[in-house]
């Protein structure tokens, strides 16, 4: 009878969990400075435009930022970057010249 006084909250959920205001099973403690990055091409390496703080974030967001391209798995900070085809893949900024 006690969750009757809830008046105005969901009924959707069960009164035992409805009527605690927090889930202790998601308990997290947030500095803010602590971030984590999108990683939608599964790579390893998150989108440094797409940061969440840990708490907030997914899981499958990453601590490693520095994809430039979070589209293309063979495009990150440890890939392999062929010289001199205009493609920067490992991330730096530039294409290595052939020498
Ligand atoms: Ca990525
Ligand atoms: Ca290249």
């Amino acid at each position: 009878m006690f969750w009757l006084l809830l008046g105005a909250c969901s009924f959707a959920s069960p009164p035992e969990t409805g009527f605690v205001a927090f889930d202790t099973g998601s308990f997290c403690f947030d500095t803010g400075e602590d971030l984590r990055y999108a990683d939608v091409d599964g790579d390893g390496y998150g989108d440094p435009d797409a940061a969440l703080t840990r708490c907030d974030a997914p899981e499958s967001f990453v601590k490693r930022a520095g994809d430039c391209n979070d589209a293309r798995a063979d495009m990150n900070p440890a890939a392999p970057d062929a010289c001199g085809d205009g493609v920067d893949m490992d991330c730096d900024g530039s294409d290595p010249t052939c020498r």
